[in-house]
């Protein structure tokens, strides 16, 4: 039988099994179609940008790997991430570093970049249709060295780096009003100690003055989003962060800011998913960093975990997928990277496909009525329905890969492409 004879017969009959559940695919398809993934540039290069004379990644961060092919440039980077997204069914946003600025050149510190230092991103976000949002980086530079940024003691640096940080979200609302949909700008710091702090107090109180000082300068909330990142710890920042989950909270709370919930920020079982109908009581939006931790906050590509899973189905079942943004964060130097950003994105799709195709009201009546038997017996059933070929034909409707036919292609790019690349 033909390919594509084959897919659509195989729909038609997942069709009538979850309409059996009051579930419609179609409309699932529908939905699923106009879903935007931000896609994080930094995965196609390890978190490297294009500084003259970067010294590496700082801040406690770190991508393993020497998987050959890494874009070294911002026309390769283009290039990579324009070959990801052709392999992605579905919306995808761009979401950019301070540090891939090009500069041609020329020595541009992080408090004096704009707009133009972006000038070829936003043309290739125009030409690809995409959204873009961006991200101050606040790490990998000199005045970063000592793991203080925002809630440096030093009045200087920290300036500098309010500066910086004012600076990206005058260039996210650049960004947004260019492309008529806004940038949402995140916020993450490193700040902490490796070893036991005697003054946890100083540090967050220079944070809480620095963002304020930050989120002062006036920038059209119409075009840019301020979302910020909070963490448990990074390497050589194990025992104290500044920026840490509740500090965060707080502030988001308080100021009404967009919080964002990276997977790999908080202790290794504790799952972001059941934290967003909390959190969707007290903030406007939430910004999510769907991540992988291994053990520890290792930044493993996004593949179809149980947590990935239940992170999809709250925010279906929530109702949150306009208020919140998905974007993903994590960096793989061992494996083909374009290769990652294609498995990470397509498993974040195939969740969110999942759970629109929940039958969501059929469990709500089971769990009103009290049947919590029928609740684990259904939630256990549901697992194996075919999801799959729904999933082919929403591949098949967007005109990319069906199944595993993506890694073909992908080889062939790595053959030509990539492997030239010394
Ligand atoms: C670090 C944070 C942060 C970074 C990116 C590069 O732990 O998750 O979001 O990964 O800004
Ligand atoms: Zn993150």
């Amino acid at each position: 039988m033909a390919k594509e004879k084959r897919i659509t017969k195989a729909y038609e009959l997942a069709k009538e099994v979850y309409a059996q559940y009051g579930v419609d695919t179609d409309k699932a398809i529908a939905t699923l179609a106009n879903v935007e993934i931000s896609m994080h540039c930094w995965q196609g290069d390890d978190v490297g940008g294009f500084e003259a004379g970067a010294g590496g990644t700082s801040g406690g961060i770190q991508s393993t790997g020497n998987y050959p092919g890494k874009a070294r440039n911002g026309d390769e980077l283009r290039a990579d991430f324009a070959k990801a997204i052709s392999l992605i069914p579905g919306k995808q946003r761009l979401n950019l570093h301070a540090i891939y600025a090009e500069t041609n050149g020329k020595k541009v510190d992080r408090d004096e970049l704009d707009i133009s230092h972006f000038s070829r991103w936003l043309d290739f976000a125009k030409k690809q249709k995409i959204g873009v949002d961006f991200n101050p980086t606040f790490f990998s530079h000199p005045l970063a060295a000592d793991n203080f940024t925002l809630s440096h003691p030093d009045n200087a640096i920290r300036k500098f780096w309010v500066r910086h940080g004012i600076a990206c979200r005058k260039i996210g609302a650049a960004f947004g009003k260019a492309l008529g949909k806004p940038a949402v700008t995140n916020h993450w710091i490193p700040d902490g100690y490796k070893d036991i702090p005697v003054d946890r107090l100083a540090p967050r109180k220079r944070l809480l003055k620095s963002l304020d000082e930050m989120f002062a300068a006036k920038v059209s909330t119409k075009d840019n989003l301020d979302a910020i990142e909070s963490k448990l710890f990074g390497i050589g920042v194990e025992s104290y962060t500044v920026g840490s989950h509740e500090f965060y909270m707080g502030y988001a709370v308080k100021n009404q800011k967009i919080l964002t919930l990276d997977a790999g920020h908080f202790h290794p079982t504790e799952s972001i998913a059941d934290k967003l109908s909390a959190m969707m009581l007290y903030v406007p939006e939430i910004l999510l960093h769907v991540s992988r931790g291994v053990r520890w906050d290792s930044d493993h590509v996004v593949v179809l975990s149980d947590d990935l899973k239940s992170l999809a189905e709250e925010i279906v079942r929530g109702g949150f997928l306009k208020r919140v943004h998905i974007g993903l964060d994590y960096f793989d130097a061992s494996i083909n990277r374009v290769a990652a950003w294609v498995i990470g994105t397509r498993a974040m799709s195939k969740a969110l496909l999942i759970a629109l195709l929940e039958p969501t009201a059929m469990l709500r009546e089971l769990e009103s009525a009290g049947d919590y038997t029928a609740r684990l017996a259904m939630l256990e059933e549901i697992k194996t329905l075919p999801s799959g070929a729904v999933w082919d034909q929403f591949c098949l409707s967007q005109g990319v890969p069906v199944g595993s036919e993506w890694i073909d292609e992908m080889k062939a790019y790595e053959r030509t492409v990539l492997a030239s690349r010394k």
